[in-house]
């Protein structure tokens, strides 16, 4: 008999299905229930349209996202466009922003897209159940100019836990929400491509949609560059060695192929294969040097006004708190009643992270990206998700400029369940 281990090993890649295209007609997003096939299995999920992961949508920068959400569920359900700078009344947070859709109704959501680059979307109610179990999708928004690639691969970061029949475990153990979130046991990567030449330039989006894993990888057979995170284009390549994605977290590769591309999770296993895209055929590899990707319009913060603390606290080993739940955000578990920060539009704010805890946490902003700062407070990368370690610190930088109540939570979405989530206001 075949270990998990072993399982994971032996099951390899899974495609994706076909990308649909938002442009000009609108799209209908219907969450139900999905098969998901790994290698030979098939295993019973929750998805969109029959799918899981979700149909890909890809559309132009500037252009507008129209999409149906019918929820064919038997509970309620939202749609977050994570990383998106959407208005507020879009971003699909209840309470916050929105109703819950309930079984057997629907929701329009209608907006533009203002950057290019790799995004995600995904159910933000009971999140941490509903995403495990696979409410999620990407979201492709293609420059005016696209870079000179022959294949656009989107690749999907899998994580999930089985139970002794090899479904998903429907089972939430109280210990995974205070320490590293709910850790699955199968690990794969679904490709939307699993074939390349020899000598192809193909640009890699990698999306990490797991509820709680951050995947620590690398990747064979590419010589090139990582040219965004978080969609957001970097200013300056950054060479490809080992890559970590938080939960939540996107980076974008451009590179040529050397070999069969690989990718291998580098912790905790130290190498073992999450999927492959295997050589067919070769071509001339291009003599143009690859490019960075042209910047967002993003706004570029002036005088920080507003200074916020946020300590991360609880979980296991960790200190006593105020909150309720098994963590909190400044001794308040769940969303407080006023927001860390209120803030007229235009603003730029900091806040300073400071993780008091056992675990490590992936920050999330809704409705904005902002900078993670160095030890010397000099501006490093444009993000909407942070990592920050435990014991560490991360202050970021924000222009606050999209108006309306935006949540800052953990996206170790276990974490979030459990009380790490607050929210800002601007005005
Ligand atoms: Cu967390």
């Amino acid at each position: 008999m075949l270990t998990r281990r072993q399982m994971m090993v032996a099951l390899g890649a899974a495609t994706l299905p076909l990308p649909l295209s938002a442009a000009s007609v609108p799209v209908t997003l219907t969450p139900g229930t999905a098969f998901t096939r790994i290698g030979s299995r098939d295993i019973a999920m929750l998805g969109f349209n029959g799918t899981c992961p979700g149909p890909e949508i890809r559309l132009r920068q500037n252009e507008i996202l129209r999409a149906r959400v019918e929820n064919g569920l038997e509970d309620g359900t939202l749609v977050h466009w994570h990383g998106i700078r959407l208005p507020n009344a879009m971003d699909g947070v209840n309470v916050l922003t929105q109703d819950v859709i309930i079984p057997n109704e629907g929701y329009e959501y209608r907006f533009p897209v203002p950057d290019a680059g790799t995004y995600w979307y995904h159910s933000h109610y009971l999140s941490y159940e509903q995403v495990a179990r696979g409410l999620f999708g990407p979201l492709i928004v293609e420059e005016p100019a696209p870079p000179d690639v022959d294949q656009d691969i989107t690749a999907i970061l899998f994580d999930i836990r089985l139970d002794d029949t090899g479904q998903f475990d429907m089972e939430f153990d109280r210990a995974d929400f205070i320490t590293a979130g709910r850790l699955g046991d199968l690990m794969a990567t679904f490709l939307s491509s699993e074939q390349a030449r020899l000598g192809d330039r193909i640009r890699l989006r990698l999306i990490n949609p797991t509820p709680d894993r951050i995947f620590e990888i690398r990747i064979d057979g590419l010589t090139g560059f990582c040219v965004a995170y978080d969609g957001m284009p970097l200013p300056e390549l950054v060479s490809l060695g080992n890559l970590k994605l938080a939960p939540a977290q996107r980076i974008d590769i451009i590179a040529d192929v050397t070999g069969d591309v690989i990718l291998r999770e580098t912790v905790p296993s130290g190498g073992e294969e999450l999927g492959r895209i295997v050589l067919n055929g070769q071509r001339q590899i291009r003599s143009a040097p690859i490019a960075p990707l042209p910047a967002n319009p993003v706004p570029a913060p002036g005088e920080i006004t507003q200074t916020a603390d946020l300590f991360m606290q609880g979980g296991a080993g960790g200190g006593a708190h105020g909150g309720f739940g098994g963590w909190a955000f400044n001794d308040v578990s769940g969303l407080p009643n006023k927001p860390l920060i209120s803030a007229r539009r235009g603003e730029a704010v900091q806040v300073r992270m400071v993780n008091d805890t056992a675990f490590p946490h992936g920050i999330h902003l809704h409705g904005h990206h902002f900078w993670e700062t160095d030890q010397n407070g000099a501006r490093t990368h444009l993000r909407d998700t942070t990592l920050v370690a435990p014991g560490e610190a991360m202050t970021i930088v924000c222009v606050l400029d999209n108006p309306g109540a935006w949540m800052l939570h953990c996206h170790m979405l276990s974490h979030q369940a459990d009380g790490m989530a607050t929210w800002v206001q601007v005005s």
